[in-house]
């Protein structure tokens, strides 16, 4: 039984293309993805704007809140919750050069409405959260931009957020790179010090993604041990990457699988879920996955991380503590080694 609670998003299950090749597996209906969410473990589901409400551009402030009614009664049917709204600010034209930190006016102004009716849809999915991926805040040309202005413009988009709605808590989903360089919150010390300049520091904290940590060359578990420490980690999105390159989202713990076990026992002795946190996966099949495995890299991350879950409560502080006390931190190590080996 786990301590935990899981969500996924939509985008988890897709049609497998990647920035060489098309697609290679068809399409799920939103509907039969729900289902099997839940038949699979999950408990909440994740959202982008477009995810609850495809073809947003096309519909009216209210017209938005009615298809999302739509789908708040998909997730009671399934049982599911909602755990999140993510405005999808890099796919549309307006947002080549940016959301919130474009150089364009206008094209910031399409970015707040994006926010706003991120807003909107949460609060009719009954969720009290959005994430911020900022996808393109950065630069690509480094004289385009001043870095200065770019912090300015992300901490006064949180700050209209925040007047738009007296409730809503931001999560901003840090990472380095990828598709912007240099990206205006590569870490979350960046997020930390985001939350502390904006007007309301206690609803702005973050998410951090396993994946995007090793990018940024960090310790994933140490990234989550920081936020905590600040009272600002209010999701993650686990998965695994090997190494510094481009974002694998490879499922939980298949490359390092004690960096792995690091972030659930810190989640884990930090109490993370009690406030109603849930622990997202952001995972992708892999390309040469036939249709049939849709869905096997998110039972195998979820098997994964409970897992390492049942690992953590085996975890014999009482030894910790006396290796600690001898300084003996080679025992430690293999003690920890043994208990992921099963030895
Ligand atoms: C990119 C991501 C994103 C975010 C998502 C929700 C597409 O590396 O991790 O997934 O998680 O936009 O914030
Ligand atoms: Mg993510």
């Amino acid at each position: 039984m786990s301590r935990f609670k899981y969500s996924v998003g939509p985008w988890n299950v897709h049609e497998g293309a990647d920035a060489y090749g098309p697609e290679v597996r068809d399409s799920i209906p939103f509907e039969e993805k729900l289902k099997k969410f839940k038949e699979i473990g999950f408990d909440a589901v994740q959202f982008h704007d477009d995810d609850a409400v495809p073809n947003i551009n096309n519909y009216t402030e209210e017209e938005i809140k009615v298809e999302a009614a739509k789908v708040k009664a998909l997730l009671d049917k399934y049982g599911l919750v909602a755990e999140f709204v993510a405005p999808r600010l890099w796919f549309d034209p307006r947002t080549v050069d940016g959301g919130f930190c474009s150089n364009s006016a206008e094209d910031r102004e399409y970015a707040m409405w994006r926010a706003y009716r991120s807003i909107d849809i949460a609060r009719v999915l009954g969720c009290d959260k959005i994430v911020l991926w900022l996808a393109r805040e950065g630069t690509l040309c480094y004289e385009s931009k001043s870095p200065v202005d770019n912090t300015n413009r992300l901490v006064e988009a949180i700050n209209k957020m925040l007047d738009y709605d007296k409730d809503i808590k931001i999560m901003i989903e840090t990472k380095p790179n990828e598709p912007i360089d240099r990206s205006v919150c590569p870490t979350l010390g960046h997020a930390m010090a985001i939350s502390a300049a904006s007007k309301d520091p206690s609803r702005v904290g973050g998410l951090l993604e396993t994946a995007h940590a090793m990018l940024a060359g960090l310790d994933p578990a140490s990234e989550i041990g920081f936020a905590l420490a600040m009272g600002k980690l209010w999701g993650v999105h686990l998965n695994d990457q090997n190494g510094m390159k481009y974002d694998q989202d490879k499922s939980f713990g298949v490359e390092n699988l004690r960096a792995a076990f690091n972030q659930i026992k810190v989640l884990m002795e930090n109490g993370f879920g009690e406030n109603g946190e849930y622990i997202g996966l952001d995972v992708k099949a892999m390309r040469t996955e036939k249709q049939e495995g849709s869905y096997q890299h998110l039972i195998n991350s979820l098997k994964i991380a409970k897992a390492l879950e049942a690992k953590a409560e085996k975890f014999d502080y009482d030894f910790q503590k006396k290796c600690v006390a001898e300084r003996d931190y080679e025992k430690l190590e293999l003690y920890v080694m043994e208990l992921l080996m099963g030895l």
